[in-house]
């Protein structure tokens, strides 16, 4: 089928230290705990040794945090601190190979999603809110004089490690706030990265702390007593045990969670296009994403025709190497997810549905899962309900366009949904009805660091991105 192969990115122009420290205070300092691994999910060999920051070390990190807040942030007038967003922005493209092959590395994406995607709006985040650093006395928030919270607490997960990282840091410094952020276990590089990019944009010391760990890690950064603000991306049910840990306190949270949109697709939608959008809308980034389009909702007149196109297309992706520019789908980030994604679609078969994924060679080491697609799907199917969080998709058909809605809004996420259709009227009909914080129009997943994003029921609450993004950051 594909009778070349480009060469792979190198990892050569990434320079992996075999450990790392805790970014504290402006300083890499050996923690006072563990340590743990990460590895290539593609390869499962040991990419370095990383600290794993106990109790002391965040409450170090909140401490430079405070400090750093105090005498020089929230001091600093805005277009300085604009200045230091634009300088780091900058060096985000200028190292932007290095950073797409260290987040392919450690993540297991496809380095034209890193390079073409992830890279690109990280530095467009950056740019975008020093943008508003300068100009948030006359924006109309607050009372004319608006105020940063504080110490920002911010814990994220893998599937977007920079990207998410990006999200959270750049409203909170343009605003004013200090964090003390903490990435995703399985995916620390990159953020580790970005604190050298700290130093070299000359970021005052402790305006950025980065903190390595796991949960018990992510759980004493919410639940310290001097973090102004929690910032949480990830699992529902982690949420909501934030949620409850900062009850009865004056943290301001925003928890972006789970979701399980559907992406609907009309009898009258051009079918190629539609086609295009149900693959990029699950099988984008391994299905590792909290918008994933990972239930097609197909009018029934056309179904037949929508699902034959469509596994056609499936055919043509190739899954493999994650430094590989012709890579589709990459690795499964780590073998939990993988175990998951296996243990969901062995039950969507026992449940009846029917599965079916394109013949492909999977490498014989590292976390894999072809691309797949289960039909035949009803509501009451797990597989229909449950976040899969994988490049697995659940079709499930509709007659009339109330059936449709009825059964996007039938779950207990909320967090996006495509419509695709000719029908301008039925979009916005869609968009009234739909009850999910982005609805995408004969498109999908498509972002941009002026909109906002943000979910309705357990998708979590708060915007993040967009001058709605500035408002979780100030007072
Ligand atoms: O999430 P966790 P996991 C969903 C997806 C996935 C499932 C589990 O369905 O299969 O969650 O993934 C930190 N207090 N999403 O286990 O545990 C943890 O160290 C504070 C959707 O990876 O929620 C990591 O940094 N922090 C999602 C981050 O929380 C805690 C993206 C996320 O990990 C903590 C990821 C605690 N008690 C998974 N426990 C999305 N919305 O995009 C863990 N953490």
């Amino acid at each position: 089928m594909f009778d070349y192969a480009p060469a792979p990115e190198s990892r050569s122009i990434v320079d992996i230290k075999p450990s790392y420290g805790l970014f504290i205070d402006g300083d890499f300092v050996d923690g006072h705990g563990k340590s743990f691994k990460t590895i290539s999910p593609a390869t499962e060999e040991v990419l370095a040794e990383v600290s794993e920051a106990d109790d002391a070390d965040v409450d170090l990190a909140v401490k430079a945090a405070r400090r750093a807040y105090t005498r020089v942030w929230s001091r600093m007038p805005g277009k300085e601190r604009a200045k230091y967003l634009y300088r780091i922005a900058r060096i985000i493209q200028e190292r932007g190979r290095e950073l797409a092959v260290l987040e392919s590395l450690d993540n297991g994406k496809p380095i034209k999603e890193s390079r073409d995607v992830d890279i690109p709006m990280v530095a467009a985040h950056f740019f975008y809110y020093a943008g508003w650093a300068d100009k948030l006395e006359y924006s109309g928030f607050g009372a004319g004089n608006p105020r940063p919270l504080g110490v920002a607490g911010q814990v994220i997960p893998w599937n977007f490690p920079l990207l998410m990282l990006a999200w959270k840091i750049a409203p909170a410094l343009a605003a004013g706030n200090t964090v003390v952020l903490k990435p995703a276990e399985t995916t620390p590089l990159t953020a580790l990265l970005f604190a050298e990019i700290c130093q070299q944009a000359d970021l005052p010391r402790g305006v950025v702390n980065i903190v390595t760990g796991a949960g018990d890690t992510g759980r004493t950064i919410v639940s310290h007593a001097d973090v102004d603000k929690v910032a949480f991306t990830g699992s529902t049910e982690v949420g909501k045990a934030i949620a409850r840990a900062v009850a009865g306190t004056d943290k301001k949270v925003t928890l972006e969670l789970g979701g399980k949109a559907a992406n609907i697709v009309f009898d009258d939608a051009p079918v190629d296009q539609a086609v295009e959008g149900i693959v990029t809308g699950i099988f984008f980034n391994q299905g590792h994403v909290c918008c994933a389009g990972s239930r097609l909702l197909v009018q029934e007149s056309v179904a037949d025709e929508v699902l034959e196109r469509l596994k056609r297309r499936m055919g043509t992706l190739r899954v493999g190497d994650p430094l590989d520019k012709n890579t589709d789908i990459g690795a499964i980030n780590s073998a939990e997810q993988l175990a998951k994604i296996r243990e969901l679609s062995d039950i969507g078969e026992q449940e009846g549905a029917g599965r079916w994924s394109p013949a492909c060679d999977l490498p014989k080491n590292g976390f894999w899962f072809p691309p797949t697609v289960f039909t035949g799907v009803s509501q009451a199917h797990r597989i229909a309900r449950e976040e899969i969080f994988g490049p697995v998709l659940s079709v499930l058909t509709f007659r009339t366009p109330a059936e449709a809605v009825e059964k996007a809004n039938n779950t207990p996420y909320g967090l996006s949904a495509g419509v695709w259709t000719e029908k301008g009227s039925r979009i916005l009909w869609m968009a009234d009805q739909l009850r999910a914080g982005v609805v995408w129009a004969n498109t999908f997943n498509k972002f941009d660091p002026s909109s906002p994003f943000g979910g309705y029921k357990e998708s979590g609450y708060g915007r993040e991105g967009g001058r709605h993004g500035l408002e979780g950051y100030l007072r």
